[in-house]
């Protein structure tokens, strides 16, 4: 049995993961790239597991009082990506089973780090912890401009994250570049029709994985 493969998707909140998780989540068994017999697992983070979308309750909608500190919000996002890990993705990797993530340790660089000002190495050495060293196959960043990401939310309810406000979106934006850069990723510009975007991505599947 050959192990699974891992697919992130990564970005700015609102650059379209979850539209592209759907299209991709029923394009990817027939594309021909998957082994037969392997299954798909669709997931996302904070919150892939039960324990998880506790967490992610806390993270996302703790307000006053009751929210994390940076310090508490990134051990927060590292529990739940152990947790993640090990009771999901590595067993299905492990299955041969091929797993596509909404959101991984890129996104803690970003937010916790490049946006919060916390010490890049301490999130590196956290990442060891959380991961056990499990990185993925193939990371595709959905590349979006602040202006859009905030135009493409407005009129919804924010989540704790995504009421930081502009300055702190800016900060992100420019971490997931370095992040992108220093990691490989497969970036897709995710200004462009739904459709467009999902083409992008099929054909960086394509090339990276095949
Ligand atoms: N976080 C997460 C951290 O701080 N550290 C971490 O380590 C991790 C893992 C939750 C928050 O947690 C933070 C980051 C986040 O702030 P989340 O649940 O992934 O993470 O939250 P969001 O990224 O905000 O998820 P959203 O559901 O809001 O955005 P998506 O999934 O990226 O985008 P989607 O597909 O829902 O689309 C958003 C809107 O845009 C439209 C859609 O119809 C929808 O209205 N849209 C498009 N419009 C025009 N053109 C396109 N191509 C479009 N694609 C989608």
């Amino acid at each position: 049995m050959t192990r699974g493969r891992l697919i992130v998707l990564d970005g700015l909140d609102g650059c379209g993961k979850t539209t592209q998780r759907s299209a991709l989540a029923a394009w990817l068994p027939r594309s021909g790239l998957m082994p037969a017999g392997a299954g798909l697992i669709c997931t996302r983070e904070p919150g892939g597991t039960v324990f998880g979308q506790t967490l992610r309750e806390l993270l996302l909608h703790a307000r006053g009082d009751q929210a994390p500190v940076p310090q508490a919000e990134l051990l927060l996002y590292a529990a739940d990506r152990a947790q993640h890990i090990e009771t999901t993705i590595r067993p299905a990797l492990e299955r041969g089973d091929w797993v596509l993530s909404d959101r991984f340790s890129g996104s803690t660089l970003a937010y916790q780090g490049h946006g919060r000002g916390l010490d890049l190495s301490l999130i590196n050495q956290l990442e060891q912890i959380a991961t056990g060293g499990l990185t993925p196959d193939l990371t595709l960043w959905l590349r979006l401009s602040v202006e859009d990401s905030i135009r493409r939310r407005r009129g919804e309810r924010e989540d704790r994250i995504e009421a930081e406000g502009q300055v702190f979106l800016a900060k992100v934006a420019e971490g997931f570049a370095v992040v992108a850069a220093q990691r490989n990723w497969c970036a897709v510009e995710a200004a462009q029709s739904p459709d467009a975007v999902t083409h992008c991505l099929q054909q960086c599947i394509k090339e990276q994985l095949a």
